[in-house]
């Protein structure tokens, strides 16, 4: 049995745009407003999941929901109207409303879920909880169609439990992965699962930057995911590095196997997580001096994707700030020299992402599965050359070079993006997913 991490990277969705709707998001609010580009979004993102399947990496998809969001628009009221009567009954109200509902956010898959792999769970089953998202309007409208792909794709009751989302109150804020690392002597072993929070929930309010996270949501799946309470750790984020725009422990951590690369600033008490880590665990921390906390926001290096290849080394799969940010720049020549398990960075291209707060370590969800896990993943998700040289001559098709959130509220835009999800559904086999097809 051969037991290996799995990347489910999101595809970009035809709506991505810059709206800047993510307070906290310091790339999210400074693109506010300005053109994407949709397709090159997308064509960024599926270069990326070509580059990772040729170092013999598994690549996975997640395809993006339907927008406008069906449950969104029935929970405001506006269900019943006729599609360009909804949209402009949204922007009545409030312009904001229309671009959180038709959101692409859901690009980001490492917040669709909290995956906790086999070998760590009670029942031996893979767990899921897909992240009820609340801290921001735009997301909260994911995890109903997120928990309805998971459903899809980890269908098999026999080997996967996709829960229900926690609650939508803010005491059980979540985010998913992005704020959940695994430390392990091989994907296949038993983990320590680090879940991290950055606030509990009757904290008091704070003036900064939204704590996205609460560690009564950690300890709930924790709970339903039959994880031991020796193999859990809950750890919290530093409020300072939140309020410099870390909104997600990914931005400034990231774990793979045995190593955590990590910035000095990451963690409220980082001496006392050193101090809970096994002994085999290869802490490789950057001090402010070498590169300042702001650097390591605005290049994401530690949002890098940490990965192990066939040799048995680890390579880091960094966005192009890095190499055009010249502290990071620095350092990562520095990494590869020094003695430890990370021998090569590869530099990718997320700019589209990038500007919305995403990169490559975002854009994937990590579940480490079995041969028989593996087997029993429904649709055509796993790809190769074949399936990414027809998802990018379907992008190629269907999405636009330039969108602007005024585009948006545009019924016939909703039109030509069901025609797009229409295709993807039959091109990665899984029929009916989309509830404007069943309906
Ligand atoms: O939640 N940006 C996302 C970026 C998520 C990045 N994910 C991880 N770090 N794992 C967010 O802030 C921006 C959408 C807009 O402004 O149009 C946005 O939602």
């Amino acid at each position: 049995m051969t037991t290996r991490e799995v990347n489910f990277d999101g595809i970009v969705g035809p709506t991505h745009n810059y709206a800047g709707l993510s307070i906290g998001n310091r790339a999210s609010m400074t693109s506010a407003g300005t053109p994407a580009s949709p397709r090159l979004a997308a064509r960024q993102g599926l270069a990326k999941m070509r580059r990772l399947h040729h170092l013999g990496l598994l690549q996975a998809v997640l395809p993006p929901p339907e927008r406008p969001d069906p449950t969104a628009l029935a929970r405001l009221g506006v269900a019943h109207l006729p599609m360009q009567a909804a949209l402009d009954a949204l922007a009545g109200v409030s312009p904001a409303l229309v671009a959180s509902v038709m959101s692409g956010s859901a690009m980001w898959a490492a917040n669709a879920a909290t995956v906790s792999p086999s070998s760590d769970t009670d029942d031996g089953r893979v767990h899921l909880t897909p992240a009820n998202l609340v801290s921001t309007t735009h997301r909260s409208f994911e995890s109903v169609q997120t928990t309805s792909t998971l459903r899809r794709v980890f269908g098999d009751a026999g080997c996967f439990e996709v829960h229900e989302p926690l609650p939508c109150s803010g005491a059980f804020a979540d985010e998913g992965a992005a704020n959940h690392s695994r430390l392990t002597r091989s994907h296949a072993e038993p983990g320590l699962e680090i879940f991290v929070f950055g606030r509990d929930a009757d904290d008091p309010p704070t003036l900064g930057f939204p704590r996205r996270q609460t560690l009564l949501a950690a300890q709930m799946i924790a709970r339903s995911h039959g994880l031991a309470s020796e193999r859990t750790l809950m750890i919290r984020q530093s409020p300072s590095a939140i309020d410099a725009g870390a909104f997600h422990n990914d931005v400034v951590a990231v774990a793979n196997e045995t190593v955590l690369f990590v910035h000095e600033a990451a963690f409220a008490d980082g001496a006392a997580l050193r101090s809970l880590l096994p002994d085999w665990t290869q802490v490789i921390e950057v001090p402010s001096s070498v590169v300042p906390l702001e650097d390591a926001i605005s290049s994401y290096l530690f949002n890098s994707q940490l990965v192990t290849l066939a040799t048995g080394r680890m390579m880091l799969v960094a966005p192009r700030e890095v190499g055009e940010t010249p502290s990071t720049a620095t350092y990562i020549e520095q990494l590869v020299a020094l003695d430890n398990p990370i021998d090569e960075v590869c530099i990718v291209d997320l700019r589209q992402s990038m500007r919305n707060g995403g990169g490559p370590a975002c854009v994937r969800l990590r579940v480490v599965l079995t041969d028989e896990e593996r087997q029993a993943l429904g649709g055509r998700v796993v790809v190769d050359d074949q399936v990414l040289d027809a998802l990018e001559h379907w992008v190629d098709r269907h999405y636009r070079d330039e969108l602007h959130p005024t585009d948006l509220g545009d019924a016939r835009f909703v039109e030509e993006t069901r025609r797009a999800l229409d295709e993807l559904s039959e091109l990665l086999e899984l029929p009916g997913l989309y509830p404007f097809q069943r309906s």
